[in-house]
């Protein structure tokens, strides 16, 4: 049988760039992108689009059904940030939407899923330097209490069900095709927005914050190569840690100065600032350089003359 993919929240920042490279692998035909609405974005008019919203359990079977898919991509959630200002929104589609998709694959109407954890499952007694795969996780955001149930559901169907349920623990990702929404790491991305539009960026975090990131690219590297690892590889059924760089908007801030001397940066913490406070300053992704070969390709240099060549040539 071959490949169908339904991609969940396609028109999330994730979500556009994971549909195109779905599209180049396993062909337009074979791959369905729904979100809970229509956009601008080509991933409504690159190929098969549909309305679904994540909390609908019967509509994601209809859907499955009518289309045969095969793996599903759960990439819905609200992200840390928005999620402290609704918890009760947050949590019912962070949750069920996934617990929806597990008992799909339980009943053997798919075959394989992919779900994206984060940096955010862990707290503030977690070790903050490379923070390793097993420590202390202690949440203390919405976003971070639903991903860690999230990974002990899916290790849970895993082991009791045999449901074939992958994940990655991203950290916060920077591209320019796609604006993030509701993050604690989103600051890592508007920044570059503003650096080209008005040469000045006010940012929600202190100077010397310092947060995993990575760029797009590897990211979705990252979650098509767990996805196409032998099985008997994928060793963690909850999630994996995968790290490429770490940096504070001090450093990012002199870093696009390089590129572009006169932009200036000053800082206003907001509600943000606490939520970055409880997260690692840095990942060890040693378990998934074992397991499936994972490694980033992409430093923190590379990633802001990246994001200004290509920003430049969008916004003018
Ligand atoms: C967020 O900031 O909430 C996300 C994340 C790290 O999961 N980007």
């Amino acid at each position: 049988m071959s490949t169908k993919v339904l991609i969940i929240g396609a028109c999330g920042q994730i979500g556009t760039e994971l549909t195109a490279v779905l599209r180049d692998t396993y062909g337009t035909a074979n791959v369905v992108a729904t979100d809970i609405r229509k956009s601008e974005s080509n991933v409504c008019s690159g190929g098969t689009f549909e309305v679904l919203d994540a909390r609908d359990k019967e509509a994601i079977r209809a859907c499955i059904e009518k289309h045969e898919i095969t793996d599903v991509y759960l990439m819905a959630a609200i992200l840390s940030a928005a999620a402290e200002k609704n918890p009760e929104l947050a949590w019912d589609l962070n949750m069920n939407s996934l617990l929806h998709v597990l008992n799909l694959a339980k009943d053997k109407i798919i075959k394989k899923i992919f779900w994206p954890s984060s940096i955010a499952v862990f707290g503030q007694n977690s070790p903050k330097k490379n923070t390793p795969q097993y420590t202390i996780m202690e949440p203390s955001t919405v976003y971070g209490i639903s991903k860690l149930s999230g990974e002990r559901w899916c290790e849970y169907y895993h082991k009791n069900f045999g449901v074939d349920i992958r994940s990655i623990r991203y950290p916060g990702i920077i591209s320019w095709k796609a604006n993030p929404g509701g993050g604690t790491t989103d600051y890592a991305v508007e920044i570059f927005h503003e650096a080209i539009k008005n040469g000045r960026y006010t940012c929600f975090l202190s100077e010397d914050t310092s947060l995993p990131m990575m760029y797009m690219d590897d990211a979705v590297r990252a979650t098509l190569d767990l996805m196409n690892a032998e099985a008997s590889n994928v060793k963690v059924r909850s999630s994996y840690n995968i790290a490429a760089t770490s940096f504070t908007p001090k450093e990012l801030t002199i870093a696009i100065q390089e590129l572009l001397p006169d932009f200036t940066i000053s800082y206003k913490p907001d509600f943000r600032q606490q939520i970055a406070d409880s997260w690692p300053e840095s990942i060890d992704d040693t378990v998934a350089k074992n397991d499936w070969d994972w490694s980033s390709r992409t430093d923190m240099k590379a990633i802001v003359s990246e994001m200004i060549m290509n920003l430049k040539k969008v916004l003018g």
